[in-house]
């Protein structure tokens, strides 16, 4: 359902999750969240007014019944000094389900409606505290697979990248401006007219900065996607019961044992990856492995990590040449397996065949390589250009398309520009540019993205 921009109306959720937990919070907000907490809350010490950021105990009570429902902590922040720039009721109380359902109930008796998913962070939006920036980062944060993650999405929470966008915004105006006065008063003062390379220097490049470091945000935040392939019973579930430590895929004698893509995540000195074991490529198929390998196939082109498992017990054959045409264009690391039994592989002849790969050799069943495999993992995703460690200004893929938007335009006016069009075309080309600039902030974004992005959201934040 689309969010309510017209935020007139008081809104209330449980904020905390509905599990077993020592205490729940319900959340209030909305012109409407002090009165109805003076209806339904009695504060232990006698006061005549809620102040904005103090902390009230006391107990709630439903005025139909008159009963007692919990001893609670109450706060009040008033507009504009709280989450969503409007007033704010808390109530802390003990958890579980039946009581914080019930809280809910009698806060929505009062008049206030049930809030959407994400709608509190939306109020945020539309009040001016955040921007979408800072609303998709918040999302991050509760998401990030790893350190890292969480400080790149809080340093994008305080709103560094925003600012970085802005400086942008900024430089183009500014070029705009200096266009829009020649168009006006073309007589005027021709040294000021910007030149492709005052473009490409303030403009494109930063931009292409930016999209880069796009990788990183994937990386940290939600895991490299990792595809474990290779022929049937080359050891794929036994290297991946070896990385989670755990007995998580099945493994047996019988070529074909896996069917379906197994999921699990796994971190390297905090580098989180997304593993997938994947049904084993041979040749005769009946329905089910034909499905099967269709998944492999499809998740092979997902991934950005391939881990292609040699079985050093069986000559090289042209189900492997095949598996290395199909991963040829992604990053991948050989790993040479079953090293407890004798080879059937020809070292030469397999080096020349992955021609420069890297190769580690493990064996899955005793257990050796492992930490090898695992630091050359760590090693080849880390070696991406992008992945430096003092950036931290990285786009997601919905602000990455727009910096690509903007990015295709400054390039456009700036070779407009060289071919000497007229200024208005070149002003057009900067205009549409800050239009994508602007739908990263959320000044320009349509219903459709707002909705897209907010529904992310789960219930109460
Ligand atoms: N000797 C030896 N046997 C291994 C090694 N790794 C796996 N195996 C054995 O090889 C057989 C197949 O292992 P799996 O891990 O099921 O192989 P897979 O690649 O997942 O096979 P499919 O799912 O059928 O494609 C099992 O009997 C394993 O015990 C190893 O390093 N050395
Ligand atoms: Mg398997």
């Amino acid at each position: 359902m689309p969010l309510n921009p017209s935020n007139t109306d008081t809104i209330a959720a449980v904020s905390t999750p509905l599990g077993v937990a020592g205490i729940g919070i319900v959340r209030i907000s909305g012109p409407d969240a002090k009165s109805i907490c003076k209806e339904i809350f009695k504060p232990k010490k006698s006061i005549t007014n809620l102040q904005s950021h103090r902390l009230y105990l006391g107990y709630l009570y439903d005025r139909e019944t008159g009963s007692t429902i919990d001893e609670v902590l109450v706060s009040y922040m008033a507009a504009p000094h709280s989450y969503t720039r409007e007033d704010v009721v808390e109530i802390n109380t003990h958890s579980g389900y039946l009581l914080l359902s019930r809280i809910l109930e009698i806060i929505i008796k009062e008049g206030a409606r049930p809030a959407e998913p994400g709608e509190f962070t939306f109020r945020a939006f539309m009040n001016g505290r955040i921007d979408l920036t800072q609303a998709e980062a918040m999302m991050d944060l509760i998401h990030a697979q790893s350190e890292r993650g969480v400080y790149l999405s809080t340093n994008q929470m305080r709103g560094s990248f925003r600012l970085e966008v802005e400086h942008l915004r900024q430089r183009a105006i500014d070029c705009l401006a200096r266009i829009e006065l020649l168009i006006d008063y073309p007589d005027e003062n021709q040294a000021a007219v910007p030149d492709p390379d005052e473009i490409g220097q303030k403009l494109i490049k930063p931009l292409e900065k930016l999209i880069a470091s796009h990788e990183e945000e994937r990386v940290w935040i939600k895991g490299v996607g990792t595809a474990i392939v290779g022929r049937v019973n080359a050891g794929k579930s036994s290297l991946l019961n070896r990385l989670v430590k755990e007995e998580r895929a099945l493994v047996s004698s019988i070529p074909g044992t896996t069917r379906d893509v197994i999921e699990s995540t796994i971190y390297i000195r905090g580098l989180p990856l997304r593993l997938m074991d994947t049904a084993g490529f041979r040749l005769e198929k009946g329905i089910l492995e034909k499905k099967g390998m269709e998944k492999t196939i499809e998740k092979m082109q997902e991934a950005e990590l391939i881990l292609f498992i040699v079985d050093r017990s069986r000559p090289l054959n042209k189900i492997d040449m095949d598996i290395l045409a199909r991963i040829r264009k992604k990053q991948t690391l050989v790993v040479l397996n079953k090293i407890d039994l004798p080879s059937k592989i020809n070292r030469a002849a397999l080096l020349k065949a992955l021609g420069g790969l890297p190769l580690v050799e493990t064996s899955a069943l005793i257990g050796n390589g492992i930490e090898e495999l695992r630091r050359a993992i760590r090693m080849l995703v880390l070696s991406r250009k992008e992945l430096s460690p003092d950036n931290l200004l990285a786009p997601n893929i919905r602000q990455k398309e727009a910096l690509g938007k903007a990015y295709r335009s400054f390039v456009g006016a700036a070779k407009n520009l060289e071919l000497e069009m007229p200024l208005e075309i070149i002003a057009e080309d900067i205009n549409d540019a800050l239009a994508a600039l602007g739908e990263i902030g959320g000044e320009t974004a349509t219903e459709e993205v707002l909705d897209r992005i907010f529904s992310r959201f789960c219930l109460g934040k």
